[in-house]
């Protein structure tokens, strides 16, 4: 557990619960910290209360300005380690020596919700990644969708502006069911295809543990003798990719706002720790025209049936952080932050990002010396001449802050690339300065209608409905018929689908894209499926045989699968069948599965609803009852799949039923 970071962040810790007295910022003991200094007990505060002043001025300075976009995020720590050397590629010393741990931290985030908006929100998630290397840090600062809405940087602002809160009443929070940002959509087809993703099941991450990540820019690995690969980094989680349905993240939203934030750091304290690989799709450079799509188009993803994933290392987060602010919030991550080894390519969003980043953080984060605060600082030593600024913690030594100097014997020096001083790959350009887009980054649709070939029919439908719910909150005609009109361009029946019930007008012409082309690792109905870490609520209804409870209790931890006993009052049993949670508290939509077990012939109305809830969802069920016909009032039937009667099935069953997660064939 412990790496190079945790040593590092210690020095900077300070624990309140150690005995020290109370004291000002300025090291004087407090003898009195509840009454400010008066002018007799009934009088005016006094000006020369220090104590009160200091108090209060720090209190109105607490807060700082939030991200831009990615507002909303939940950080942990953890390291990755390597399967083997990827010395052929690169010549990054961490995706090297396959003996290296290298500490990372990771902040998740939505994108459109403001600090205090909903974790289960339609929304793409961030995925960034600082990697503490012993040559500086690396910062992988991705999404959990491989393509994004805008094909150049300048286009970006636009964009926040169109998907953010609308500007007149800063409605809607943490959502894009919104006239702007579908004015945006249909006014710019370059987000055609990541669209098609945000209307996906994708939107809707069952657990930041269960989705994966993506650089989306294509990257540059250098190796040693200066050979380049353009690259893709992926994420793939260990737990498989899994989805909530629209309307469980829409109870979750109320039930629990801090769903996706409470399950990673929950998942990490019960040390059921999340786990991604890093995958890598590699190009060599002589091939970057040999696709149907440009490599440097951020709206286009490449195949992986085509270009496979390189499976090259695991990440594992296992611990997380003791104080949000200090860490969370003062993480700067930026996708310049390389290590020698890693380059860029000329994708012009990417290129965009570059400057931005480092920009934003100056606003945010108060001046030039973010790169000091704990969370920040690399593991290794840093030396410039770069000097003073705002919050400066570091006093600098000597006489000398200049390059070259002589009074100094020139330090601190350049370092040869041999020797490991960073080198930008020397590629060739030659190109006349000009405003414009390649038409090379002209086909919009393909891309698009490739994924929503690729899914299962079920997630099909999840897009449609996504389609029409968010568009059927539109107020504009306009922006609904140029929606409508744009995924005409893409599939003419889920434009069909979608027109029907918002009333938009479908175009006469069918311009779909003809293809029946496929990847299937779009799809995420053949993920990973296992019950590991996943949540069931066991609702126990009068006094039911405790021993069989205790049982399914233990098969249900052999599988490492979270339980929590639900009734309708916290009742003092032996741990673990206690009652932790009642119907006022607990809530269908935040389990993955139900059992439950009654000693009673009828079953309360709450206890009927939650088992109801959940087959709606299309998730298992298992019943112990004393008589079945209970169900028909809560409209569940035994007969459907994914439900299991104990008194036949058996608990097994039960647990791979979990483990399956949905039943899409159930009749509702
Ligand atoms: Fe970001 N993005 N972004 N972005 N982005 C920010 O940086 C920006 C883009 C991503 O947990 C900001 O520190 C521009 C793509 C993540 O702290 C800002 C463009 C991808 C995070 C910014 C993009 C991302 C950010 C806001 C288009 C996926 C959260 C606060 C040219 C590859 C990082 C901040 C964290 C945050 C700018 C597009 C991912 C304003 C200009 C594409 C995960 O600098």
């Amino acid at each position: 557990m412990e790496n190079k970071k945790t040593e590092q962040l210690r020095n900077f810790t300070v624990n309140n619960e150690e005995k020290h007295g109370l004291t000002t910022n300025q090291g004087v003991k407090m003898a009195e910290d509840e009454f400010s200094l008066k002018a007799g007990q009934r009088g005016p505060t006094l000006m020369e209360d220090f104590h009160f002043r200091e108090k209060m001025t720090h209190f109105d300075h607490e807060r700082i300005p939030e991200r831009i976009v990615h507002a909303r995020g939940v950080g942990a720590h953890g390291y990755f380690q390597l399967y083997e050397s990827l010395e052929d590629y690169t010549k990054a010393d961490f995706l090297t020596d396959p003996s290296k741990v290298t500490p990372v931290f990771v902040r998740f985030s939505t994108v459109q919700g403001s600090r205090g908006s909903n974790d289960t929100v339609r929304d793409v998630r961030g995925f960034a990644t600082k990697f503490y290397t012993d040559e500086g840090n690396y910062d992988l600062v991705g999404n959990n969708m491989p393509v994004f809405f805008v094909q150049d940087a300048i286009k970006f602002p636009d964009f926040v502006h169109a998907v953010k809160p609308e500007p007149h009443n800063e409605i809607p929070q943490g959502a894009s069911a919104h006239d702007t940002f579908w004015d945006f959509i249909g006014q710019n087809p370059e987000s055609a295809h990541m669209v098609m993703w945000v209307m996906s099941d994708r939107a809707i991450p069952r657990s930041l543990r269960m989705m994966e990540g993506f650089g989306v820019h294509t990257f540059r690995l250098v190796n040693a003798a200066g050979r380049s690969h353009f690259v893709k980094f992926h994420w793939k989680p260990v737990l498989g990719v899994h989805s909530l349905v629209w309307d469980e993240a829409q109870k979750i939203a109320g039930k629990n706002p801090d769903f996706h934030r409470e399950d990673l750091y929950d998942a990490i304290e019960r040390g059921q720790f999340p786990e991604w690989e890093l995958g890598l799709q590699l190009i060599p450079e002589e091939d970057e025209h040999k696709f149907d799509f440009d490599i440097l188009d951020p709206t286009k993803l490449w195949p992986e049936e085509e270009i496979p994933v390189k499976l090259v290392g695991k990440m594992t987060l296992n611990r997380n952080v003791s104080n949000f602010f200090a860490e969370t919030e003062q993480a700067a991550f930026h996708p310049g932050h390389v290590v020698p080894g890693i380059d860029f390519s000329n994708d012009p969003l990417l290129q965009g990002r570059l400057f931005s980043y480092t920009d934003t953080q100056l606003s945010r984060l108060g001046g030039p010396n973010f790169h000091q605060i704990p969370i920040n600082r690399p593991v290794c030593p840093f030396h410039n001449n770069q000097r003073d600024g705002m919050h400066q913690m570091t006093i600098h030594q000597g006489q000398t802050s200049y390059h070259r100097n002589g009074l100094n014997a020139g330090l601190p020096a350049p370092v040869p690339v041999e020797q490991g001083g960073y080198e930008h790959y020397q590629e060739k350009i030659d190109g006349r300065k000009i405003r414009g887009r390649s038409d090379s980054f002209l086909d919009f649709y393909s891309q698009a209608k490739l994924f929503y070939n690729s899914l299962a029919p079920y997630e099909q439908e999840h897009v449609k409905k996504a389609f029409s719910f968010e568009l059927g909150k539109c107020k504009s005609e306009l922006v609904k018929a140029n929606a409508v009109a744009l995924l005409n361009h893409i599939d003419r029946s889920l434009a069909q689908a979608v027109a029907d019930p918002i009333g938009a007008p479908l175009p006469a012409e069918n311009l779909e894209v003809k293809s029946d082309k496929k990847s299937p690792a779009l799809s995420m109905a053949d993920t990973v499926r296992k019950p590991d870490t996943k949540s069931i609520a066991i609702v126990r209804i009068g006094d039911p045989d405790l021993e069989r409870l205790a049982d399914w209790t233990m098969a249900f931890n052999e599988h490492r699968l979270n339980y929590t006993i639900v009734g309708e009052k916290l009742h003092d049993l032996p741990n673990p069948l206690k009652v932790t949670a009642t119907f006022d508290t607990a809530d269908p939509a935040l389990f993955d599965g139900v059992l439950l077990i009654s000693s009673e012939p009828s079953i309360p109305t709450p206890a009927l609803e939650f088992i109801e809830m959940t087959f709606k969802h299309y998730k298992p069920l298992a019943l112990a009852l004393l008589d079945n016909r209970v169900l028909k009032k809560a409209r569940v039937k035994t007969d459907e799949a994914g439900v299991y009667d104990l008194s036949a099935s058996t608990i097994q069953a039960f647990i791979n039923g979990i483990a399956q997660g949905r039943f899409w064939e159930r009749k509702l």
